[in-house]
């Protein structure tokens, strides 16, 4: 048998120092730099402002939904590295259709992101509001390959009423092993104990979900939610534990508005 020498000390060790311990990942995450090149290999797509238009598609995905101007497309732009991939501004309502990205390396598509059209808009007419709350419902609901649901959510506002109607539709799916995190987005714009009160508050209303803090601005968070996203598009454990059976909506969905 080989026998290997043993490391020598490290400077902490030999002049009796603590040892800092590292952020420990949960078994099956990735080296976050794994992640990071996953999520880079992004592209468009496709888009589509009706069900009935997207792709049946064989692969994973991982919807970004919530209120307009919530922070879904530059969180898209963020997590891949990417200026001008998902269309993101000021203007509540920039994002109109569902727009598909997918990923993988070298070609070989095996995961898609879903950038949707943010709820809770006042300025759209009545009629938009509801045709694209009929899109949604049905979309998060029916859609057989979604995998996994991100929520996006301004702190300051906290998860709202819509919030919490979509929580309800999904509810069903994710008790059968849809995926699911709250993202509190702008989280640069909390300070530290702003922001630990309201990750608190968001981890007892997500119900079995996941919680976290997100700054595009400051790239906080990133590795986290780039690790999470890959974990559950790629470890048999929890791609086993996802796997949905499409089942034709009963009734109409809620309204969100
Ligand atoms: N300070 C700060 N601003 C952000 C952050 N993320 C997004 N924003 C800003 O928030 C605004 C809305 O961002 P979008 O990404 O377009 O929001 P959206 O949720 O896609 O909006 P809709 O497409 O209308 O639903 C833009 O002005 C962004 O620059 C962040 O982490 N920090
Ligand atoms: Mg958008």
């Amino acid at each position: 048998m080989t026998e290997y020498p043993s490391p020598p000390p490290s400077g902490a060790v030999a002049q009796g120092k603590p040892l800092k311990v590292g952020k420990v990942d949960p078994p099956g995450y990735p080296d976050p730099k794994i992640a990071h090149g996953w999520l880079h290999t992004a592209r468009f797509l496709t888009t589509a402002p009706q069900l009935e238009h997207l792709p049946v598609l064989d692969l994973p995905e991982i919807a970004f939904v919530g209120r307009s101007n919530a922070g879904k497309s530059t969180c898209i732009n963020t997590l891949t590295q990417q200026k001008r991939l998902a269309f993101a501004s000021k203007t509540p309502g920039r994002t109109q259709s569902i727009n598909l990205f997918s990923l993988g390396k070298q070609g070989v598509h095996d995961a898609v992101l879903a950038d949707l059209p943010g709820y809770g808009y006042a300025a759209v007419p009545r009629e938009a509001k509801l045709r694209w709350q009929r899109v949604m419902g049905n979309y998060l609901m029916t859609r057989p390959n979604l995998r996994a649901v991100v929520l996006l959510c301004d702190p300051r506002l906290g998860l709202t009423e819509l919030d919490e109607i979509l929580l309800e539709v999904i509810r069903p799916r994710v008790e059968q092993g849809l995926k699911f995190l709250v993202l509190l987005t702008k989280a640069d714009k909390l300070s530290r104990a702003e922001a630990t009160k309201a990750l608190s508050i968001a981890r007892l209303q997500c119900g079995g979900g996941e919680a976290r803090l997100f700054s595009a601005l400051k790239k906080q968070g990133l590795d986290e939610v780039a690790q999470l996203l890959w974990y559950w598009t790629h470890d048999p454990q929890a791609t086993a534990l996802g796997a949905v059976e499409q089942e034709a909506p009963e009734d109409e969905p809620p309204a969100l508005d």
